[in-house]
């Protein structure tokens, strides 16, 4: 049985509460009987958004967990603390964590684990820079980080992969549908259970959203800037309907 698609908004570090109300009306204008709506803002913002989407079928995520359960980590947040605030999903691995904090795959597949143990959905992140693409690197890069990022175990039940060429990242270029078809056939065939589902991200706006979902394999976005604005949001999730 394949799973709905997914939409995924990540907010990054924008959204403070004044946006909550954006969020809320995201909620109620969007209700889809096909797509799986997710919003993953800010920590400080989780719990409160978590409270306003309670009987809504919009989920909220986090944008990083760390591996271990508790302790002396400070500044960091457990897969557990994101559960206590409502989330049900988290994003790992991401492209801005693993350049701006130096998260190696096997770093990402700890957080992976303590993300399951904790009951979330892993939203994995793996793709390649502009220099790996014109080396012809892409689908080895993808292949190591998939690898080394996914833990025994994985499954459509418990992970999401998120395809996201780091230079179409925030850049408003994307690459074209045959460089999304050739990466997301290769995920298919590499993901560990068939049923996993695979999104793409990297500047997904309103404009390009339904030429890249139309292509195979590719069941969901995770969507950065073109989540702020609920409008935006609003026609990207109507587009995978
Ligand atoms: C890629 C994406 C969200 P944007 O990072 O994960 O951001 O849509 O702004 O390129």
């Amino acid at each position: 049985m394949s799973l709905r698609k997914l939409a995924a908004g990540n907010w990054k570090m924008n959204g403070r509460m004044p946006q909550l109300a954006e969020a809320m009306a995201l909620a109620g204008a969007h209700p889809s009987p096909t797509v799986d709506v997710l919003l993953c803002p800010p920590a400080t913002l989780l719990a409160p958004m978590a409270q306003a989407m309670l009987g809504s079928a919009v989920a909220v995520g986090g944008q990083d967990c760390h591996a271990a359960v508790k302790g002396a980590h400070t500044g960091d947040i457990s897969a557990e603390m994101l559960v206590d605030a409502g989330a049900s999903y988290v994003i790992l691995g991401h492209s801005e964590r693993r350049a701006d904090h130096g998260e190696t795959s096997a770093m990402v597949a700890a957080k992976v684990q303590a993300a399951w143990a904790a009951g979330l959905i892993a939203v994995v992140c793996v793709g390649e820079t502009e220099t790996q693409r014109d080396a012809g690197e892409t689908l080895a890069v993808i292949g190591a980080q998939l690898a080394g990022s996914l833990p025994e175990g994985a499954s459509a039940q418990n992970t999401v992969v998120a395809y996201e060429p780091v230079w179409a990242i925030g850049t408003g270029r994307t690459p074209t549908p045959e460089q999304i078809a050739e990466v997301h056939a290769f995920l298919r065939d590499k993901a560990p259970d068939a049923g996993i589902r695979l999104l793409y991200g990297g500047s997904v706006n309103p404009g390009n959203a339904a030429t890249i979902f139309a292509l195979a394999n590719v069941e969901g976005a995770l969507v950065g800037g073109a989540s702020l604005k609920a409008e935006d949001f609003g026609q990207i999730i109507a587009a995978l309907q």
